[in-house]
């Protein structure tokens, strides 16, 4: 009995953990991946501390993006309601982001995407465009 409570607590906290982190973020192992900067298989205090910090700016990031502002947001605006979801978000970010690997350099015409521009020369150069894949964990 007491051990079908505790199971039941667990997966309370690990839904509870989910419905907060929303269903788009990746699985537990690629944030795991993404935290671990210096790759040494482990996350140490310094790394989870950048990672937090890191989510709440995603966070952050994803509710000021979300309205549709331009047509190419509105070309990925799949269901039409006038905000891009971290899911349809992330589909323009993938494209844009493989046009950036195939012509090396791509146009900035999203908000999503100033960020990315740090020389604000309104192009997205392969090099910023690193920052991309980082921050969207593309391949
Ligand atoms: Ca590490
Ligand atoms: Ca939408
Ligand atoms: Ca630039």
């Amino acid at each position: 009995m007491r051990r079908k409570q505790g199971a039941c607590a667990l997966a309370m906290v690990c839904f509870v953990g989910v419905a907060t982190l929303g269903l788009a973020q990746p699985s537990k192992e690629a944030r795991y991946e993404h935290a671990d900067r210096n790759d040494d298989g482990r996350v140490d205090k310094k790394e989870m501390r950048i990672e937090k910090d890191w989510e709440r700016q995603q966070e952050h990031a994803q509710t000021q993006l979300s309205k549709v502002n331009t047509k190419v947001e509105q070309k990925y605006d799949s269901n039409a309601d006038g905000r891009l979801d971290a899911q349809e978000a992330r589909q323009l970010m993938q494209d844009k982001y493989a046009l950036i690997i195939t012509d090396g350099k791509a146009k900035v015409d999203t908000s999503l995407e100033e960020k990315y521009d740090l020389d604000k020369d309104g192009i997205i150069s392969q090099q910023e465009a690193e920052a991309i894949k980082q921050d969207w964990r593309f391949k």
